[in-house]
């Protein structure tokens, strides 16, 4: 059984992304492995390659990236979301950026696993900080998201951004399609997010619905996965349940996703509460009966072949969280998204 499978997911995974095993055996770096000078983030000379400062020290910033308060010249802008009062039951996720920074520290300088390359010396990167929001004006909050996002996307970077509840994607959602038209949506999830979708309303579980009516993502061609709960509506999505990730397994369900996108130009939102408490305690809603930090990270690396233009990762709430489990699983994913953009961008 495992071995059919291992063959599967090897198969479809050398297709989509080769593996570079010299690189990966070897983790041989373009940058000497002792540690250099710290604080890369205020003072490095590029915007690109990878950098060894003590894992346990430094400024941080999102894998060491140099801060920079314009995204242009970059083919990738990290971007946080602090914003958590969308919330329906544990608060704490305008903490998340700052956590997900600080895990984000172990995976600097070395070839990442198992892409087999720095892809830092593929793409040039900055971490443009937080998005600046008034804590006591929420009307305000969509429109400043939305408003920083584009100018954001108007340099020409692609935009990862780090939550913040999943409120935050909606605005983001706005931004994008404002640039590239409706999104095929692959979003990773406990729940559907397609609660109360009135317009104005400010809830971290209707993104979805209002981004359908809205004609921000294109449903036919929109997919979640990890679904665990029910929701009063699919909008025509495809929904991949938790327990069928193990039932068809990882390859399966990433053919899935790859069918479903097609040439689509595609949004990925990762919602932390995907994976299971055990591999995510520290997030807002969190669900028992799902993905593995391992399913989920698989699946990923086989989503190559997409055309992603937008990434989040969002729910980590660092105040529920024990030993950065949720923060270094979600580090990991926003790892995983720079080296999808580095597997399809190449050198600029
Ligand atoms: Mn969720």
């Amino acid at each position: 059984m495992f071995g059919v499978y291992g063959v599967v997911a090897i198969r479809l995974a050398s297709q989509s992304a080769p593996i570079n095993e010299t690189a990966m055996t070897n983790k041989k770096s373009s940058t000497p492995r002792r540690p250099r000078p710290a604080d890369n983030a205020f003072k490095g000379e590029t915007i690109r390659g990878g950098v060894n400062e003590p894992t346990y020290g430094g400024a941080l910033s999102f894998m060491r990236r140099h801060y920079a308060k314009s995204a242009a010249g970059a083919d990738l802008a990290i971007w946080g979301v602090p914003f958590d009062a969308a919330t329906s039951n544990r608060p704490g996720t305008r903490f998340g950026p700052r956590a997900i920074r600080a895990a984000s520290a172990i995976l600097e300088g070395d070839p990442q696993y198992p892409w087999g390359f720095d892809p830092f010396a593929k793409l040039s990167a900055v971490d443009v900080g937080d998005c600046s929001l008034d804590y006591g004006n929420h009307d305000e909050v969509p429109r400043e998201i939305e408003k920083q996002a584009k100018e954001i996307l108007a340099t020409g970077a692609t935009l990862l951004t780090l939550g913040g509840d999943h409120f935050v994607t909606y605005p983001l959602l706005k931004a994008h399609a404002a640039k590239h038209g409706p999104l095929a949506l692959v979003q990773f999830d406990a729940h559907q997010d397609t609660w109360h979708p009135e317009a104005g309303r400010i809830d971290h579980g209707s993104f979805v619905a209002r981004a359908a009516i809205e004609g921000l993502i294109d449903v036919k061609h929109s997919i979640q996965i990890g679904i665990r709960t029910h929701a009063p509506a699919t909008h025509d999505i495809e929904i991949v349940h938790g327990n069928a990730v193990e039932t068809l397994g990882v390859a399966a369900v990433a053919k899935k996703i790859l069918k479903r996108v097609g040439k689509k130009k595609a949004y990925l939102s990762f919602d932390i509460d995907a994976l299971d408490p055990a591999f995510a305690p520290g997030t807002g809603t969190p669900v028992a009966g799902g993905l593995t930090s391992r399913e989920a990270l698989m699946m990923l690396r086989l989503l190559a072949p997409i055309n992603f233009v937008g990434f989040d990762v969002m729910e980590v709430s660092p105040p529920y969280d024990q030993s950065e489990i949720t923060a270094i699983a979600a580090a990991h994913v926003a790892m995983h998204f720079v080296s999808l953009v580095a597997m399809r961008r190449g050198t600029k």
